[in-house]
């Protein structure tokens, strides 16, 4: 799953009875999950889902001792969301938070929202929130590991921006300052959005040298370059570089420098490609080049 699941993906965790563990408030990473045959436990699921990478992570854990599994996933991210049904020491109760984070989900699209929506409405959480609180019969802590308010699920009326191709810019010497805006790799790029009027690119990874957008350097999956907007290169033969010990690249090769996906405002295209750059030193390599 983790080799399937990026960046443009919002993944969903969803844990139902039964879990396991002690009731003991002192002890910690006893916890489990049950299944039919095997037990799942806090540090074992924890280390799982670290594999996977999406764009946004939702996990829920609605059965006994929940709160034990959610512990080991923190600290969340900006692009994280946990609750749990209980703390590490204490039984969930029939369907409540459950029940309540299905009817939740009719109602609202974001985590924080859900999460609330279940905890007010969960006829077992007559007690306050998590992760701590006294035990007791027909008794449950609801908790968030953060406040984070994003989508849990991607918006199913947004079409996926595609890219399919990036022909090969030109670019005649000097190269140590290459200046690409949006509109040049625009109209190199084969890429659309299926339900509006034009792409953007995010960049995803910065390969050879340093990229700029305007004074920033670019943070790679978050820079985006847009209508008007310009990125800037920086080859290792740059005076700025100093003797930091990168080779300058050699001429007359299509450089793959750094790699975009297209970026609709919301999510981006499921494939990400180079921008190809061909450093020409004589400005007579043939026009045509794919
Ligand atoms: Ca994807
Ligand atoms: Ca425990
Ligand atoms: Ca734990
Ligand atoms: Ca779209």
């Amino acid at each position: 799953m983790a080799n399937q699941v990026d960046s443009d993906d919002h993944f969903f965790f969803w844990s139902f009875d039964h879990g396991g563990g002690s009731l003991d408030s002192g002890t910690t990473g006893e916890e489990v999950l049950c299944g039919w045959h095997d037990e799942i436990n806090d540090e074992d699921l924890a280390d799982w889902l670290s594999q996977i990478h999406p764009g946004y992570m939702t996990t829920v854990h609605t059965q006994c001792l929940s709160g034990g599994m959610l512990d080991n996933l923190m600290p969340l991210s900006s692009n994280e969301h946990g609750c749990a049904a209980t703390n590490h020491y204490e039984s969930s109760y029939g369907d409540g938070f459950a029940a309540a984070y299905r009817q939740g989900l009719l109602n609202f699209t974001n985590t924080h929202d859900v999460y609330w929506y279940a905890y007010t409405h969960d006829g077992y959480a007559t007690d306050g929130q998590g992760p701590g609180g006294t035990p007791g019969y027909h008794i449950e802590h609801p908790w968030e590991a953060t406040s984070t308010n994003f989508r849990i699920f991607d918006d199913k009326d947004n079409g996926l921006p595609i890219l399919e191709k990036i022909r090969t810019i030109r670019w005649v010497w000097p190269w140590e300052e290459i200046i690409l805006p949006y509109e040049i790799i625009q109209g190199a790029a084969d890429g659309w959005d299926p339900d509006g009027p034009q792409v953007l690119f995010r960049i995803e990874s910065v390969e050879v040298g340093r990229l700029f957008k305007g004074d920033m350097d670019v943070i790679p999956g978050v820079t985006t370059v847009g209508p008007g907007e310009q990125l800037v290169l920086e080859l290792p033969m740059a005076p700025s570089y100093g003797a930091n010990g990168e080779t300058p690249p050699p001429p007359d090769q299509v450089l793959k420098a750094f790699t975009v996906r297209a970026y609709d405002g919301a999510t981006v295209s499921d494939r990400r490609m180079p921008v190809p750059i061909l450093l020409d030193e004589a400005g007579q390599l043939p026009d045509a080049v794919e």
